[in-house]
């Protein structure tokens, strides 16, 4: 009890509201639920999805209806209401109910999936009722968004005139929000003198080899085993480029409880041995291999060292990771090689986009990116540049609030004039 008053008054000084969840609540609801169940699901892995997902569901519906009364319980007339992410489907209904007036908004932050698979879900009814509670419903893309209306059509039978949704008695609007970074802070650090030194010394340690880099939070999504395949591949048809390449791949620890994560984590590891054990040269390791988190001013300078960085989830909401390495790019230099499965790939076109699946055709493209000249690689990093600066994270928070402000004062009539108009 001392432990959690102290931590109710820091959190109060933060002016946030707890809601505390008990440990067979965290493995049903949290690792159960919503990252043994929706993760793999919206993210199409459909073989991890746990076969015992109805075991957890009850305390799925039991949380959200928690979070619903602590949110009801603090609201006062006027605020706004912005529900984050998969596992808080059921909030924005659950909310409407008890306060049939607020203005409510939710935000995806992982991929919505495509119809097909997501009608797989037993509870795929819930689940979007469970979201039309909202007056804006927000995606990282476009796709995401027709794949949510498609689901509405197929499963409820809902229909959407543009990014408009007529429910029950009321007007929801669907809108495409890319999140961004906070790219100041990324082009601040990349200029301090401290990540400047650091980045020499990562230079010097290469000693005039190409530096690769990744870095990932560990997650089967971000298609780690098939990217190591990927080296091996490059360094098995280009023997000649053994000791000349050195890959970084920083990996952060994250669901450390969940099983699937500790297979995967320990399949990575043999991966990476075997693939360094066949070939390292007696003075240099291709894969130099991080199992921790980094600090800001280390991940800055890994990223303004590389000559090449590596984003090769097989399914990603956004990726943040891309956006970051590009805003620290300050130089105007360095590649990025970007699935076209990670949401990031709708906006950044001018990265050399690539289908992680293709594990030889990817190897080739390293292979080319790395000799590119410096007029082309400029070229495209300036362009990218460009784009993510305009759009920050704070440019994206202001635009989902703003547009949460109009929807919510969209009213039947004024619906009528707006979809008469598409
Ligand atoms: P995540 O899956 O966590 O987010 P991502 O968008 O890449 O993935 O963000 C990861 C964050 O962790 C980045 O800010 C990065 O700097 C940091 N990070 C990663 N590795 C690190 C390391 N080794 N050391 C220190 N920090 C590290 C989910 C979705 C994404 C979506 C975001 C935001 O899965 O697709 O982009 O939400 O909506």
């Amino acid at each position: 009890t001392r432990q959690r008053n102290h931590l109710d008054k820091e959190l109060s000084d933060l002016r946030t509201v707890p809601v505390y969840l008990s440990h067979r609540e965290i493995n049903r609801y949290y690792e159960g639920f919503s990252n043994g169940v929706l993760w793999p699901l919206f993210h199409y892995q459909t073989d991890m999805v746990q076969d015992d997902a109805w075991r957890y569901w009850k305390t799925y519906v039991e949380v959200n209806q928690r979070f619903a009364e602590v949110v009801a319980d603090k609201y006062q007339e006027g605020d706004l209401i912005w529900v984050h992410d998969y596992q808080l489907t059921l909030l924005p209904t659950m909310l409407r109910r008890l306060i049939p007036t607020a203005r409510i908004g939710f935000f995806l932050h992982i991929p919505f999936p495509s119809s097909e698979v997501f009608r797989i879900l037993p509870w795929r009814t819930q689940i979007l009722k469970g979201i039309l509670g909202a007056d804006l419903i927000g995606f990282h893309t476009y796709s995401y968004m027709r794949h949510f209306t498609r689901s509405l059509l197929t499963v409820l039978g809902v229909e959407s005139k543009g990014e408009i949704v007529s429910y029950e008695d009321r007007t929801l609007i669907l809108g495409v929000f890319p999140m961004g970074v906070d790219t100041a802070k990324f082009e601040r650090l990349a200029n301090e003198k401290n990540v400047l030194e650091r980045v020499a010394e990562i230079q010097q340690e290469c000693r005039g080899q190409k530096l690769i880099i990744g870095v990932d939070r560990l997650d089967y999504i971000k298609g780690l085993p098939r990217r190591m395949l990927t080296v091996d591949r490059l360094l098995e048809r280009e023997p000649s480029l053994r000791g000349k390449v050195r890959m970084i791949q920083v990996v952060v620890p994250s669901r450390t409880k969940v099983d699937s994560y500790k297979q995967y984590q320990q399949k990575l590891d043999e991966l990476v041995g075997r693939i360094n054990g066949v070939h390292a040269t007696v003075n240099s390791v291709p894969i130099h291999y991080l199992y921790r988190s980094v600090s800001q001013t280390e991940l800055v300078a890994l990223y303004r060292s590389a000559q090449l960085m590596l984003v090769t989830p097989l399914r990603d909401g956004m990726n943040l990771v891309a956006k970051e390495f590009i805003a620290s790019r300050t130089d105007e230099d360095g590649i990025l090689i970007l699935s076209e499965f990670a949401g990031a790939a709708a906006e950044l076109r001018e990265a050399i986009l690539i289908n992680p699946y293709d594990i030889d055709g990817v190897a080739t493209t390293i292979k080319k990116a790395l000799t590119l000249p410096s007029e082309e690689r400029q070229a495209r990093m300036r362009i990218l540049r460009s784009r993510i600066l305009a759009n920050n994270c704070y440019h994206w928070s202001n635009n989902f609030i703003q547009t949460l402000q109009k929807a919510s004062r969209v009213r039947p009539v004024a619906v009528q004039a707006l979809s008469s108009s598409d």
